[in-house]
């Protein structure tokens, strides 16, 4: 069952932390390349209400929500934004690579597909150790165009691993549509089960649906220990990076778009719970303070020190 209310906390954290960055940005302090994920929040939101502490996670190049869902700090996230030392990579990664330990969030990274490996190993290191703990792989559907995907599935279909791929459709690899990428009657998700592994397909369109499949895949992975695909559609309503709107240049379908601005969850979910008063408000408010607490602490926070430029790299 979905506790709507914690449902909405996430939602409107996630929303609400992406699009303060996307805010800030022009100031021209956070220096690195932000790939934000306004619109597609839901998926990560229900994550959170369903992983658990012990799972290990790993994303991509738009990994904020993943992060920020697996249990990340706030201060962390934003302080590498901010290039910052004490931001969850030390200030070295910026938006596309975080990585904590602490929260089993074991990174992200900007080369596509590159995630997907790595992932496939932490399911292994689990199964050889028995740790009995899942991996969730978060891709975007042009990550399915790259070698690593179909090797990675293979891997993990033939070792029986417990991981749990997250395929956030969107449609787009930068401004090239799906239909341009792979063959028209392809799915993602009927790909995956070619190869073995059992999936299954969200339209993205209900939360209870995201919910009801992200859960199943759980239970099925737990029960079979076997991997599992699970591609839900949705939406990025902003550019590819950065954060500015970008439905002038033409590339995509302002009607679609528009639908899924429409089917806002952060709107239907606050009608949902704001029955007899608006108790929406107080936790928003609560929100609003702790992330602009956060953007206060980076900016504050110091850069890393110049003796330590060796510290941590591959001489
Ligand atoms: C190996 C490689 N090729 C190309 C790129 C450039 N690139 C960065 S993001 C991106 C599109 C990613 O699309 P998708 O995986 O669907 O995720 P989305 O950005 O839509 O969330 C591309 C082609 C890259 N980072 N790495």
């Amino acid at each position: 069952m979905i506790n709507y209310l914690n449902l909405y906390k996430v939602f409107f954290y996630l929303r609400y932390v992406e699009e303060t960055i996307s805010k800030k940005y022009s100031e021209g302090k956070m220096r690195c390349p932000t790939h934000l994920s306004i619109g597609q929040e839901a998926i990560s939101a229900i994550f959170s209400c369903l992983v658990k502490k012990k799972d290990y996670t790993i994303s991509m190049h738009r990994p904020h929500t993943h992060y920020l869902a697996k249990g990340g700090n706030l201060n962390a996230l934003i302080s590498e934004l901010y290039g910052k030392a004490n931001g969850c990579s030390k200030g070295r990664g910026g938006s596309m690579h975080l990585v904590d330990e602490s929260v089993n969030f074991m990174g992200s990274t900007s080369i596509l597909g590159n995630n997907i490996p790595i992932g496939i190993g932490l399911g292994l290191s689990s199964k050889t150790l028995k740790k009995n703990n899942i991996t969730y792989i978060f891709l975007g559907d042009a990550a399915v165009e790259q070698g690593s995907f179909y090797e990675s599935l293979n891997f993990a279909v033939v070792n029986n691993l417990k991981v749990i791929f997250i395929c956030e459709n969107n449609e787009f690899s930068v401004y090239s549509n799906l239909s341009l990428r792979q063959p028209k009657n392809r799915k993602i998700f009927q790909l995956a089960k070619s190869i073995g592994v059992n999936s299954n397909f969200s339209t993205g369109k209900k939360l209870e649906d995201i919910y009801k499949k992200m859960k199943n895949a759980i239970d099925y992975v737990n029960k079979n220990k076997k991997p599992y695909f699970l591609e839900i559609k949705t939406s990025r309503w902003i550019e590819h990076c950065g954060p500015n709107d970008d439905s002038g240049l033409g590339y995509r379908s302002l009607n679609k778009l528009r639908l899924w601005k429409k089917n806002d969850f952060l709107i239907s979910l606050k009608k949902k719970l704001n029955t007899k008063s608006n108790i929406t408000k107080k936790i928003e408010n609560k929100i609003k303070s702790k992330v602009l607490k956060a953007f206060k602490f980076a900016e504050k926070s110091k850069f890393p020190k110049i003796q330590d430029l060796l510290t941590n790299v591959y001489e």
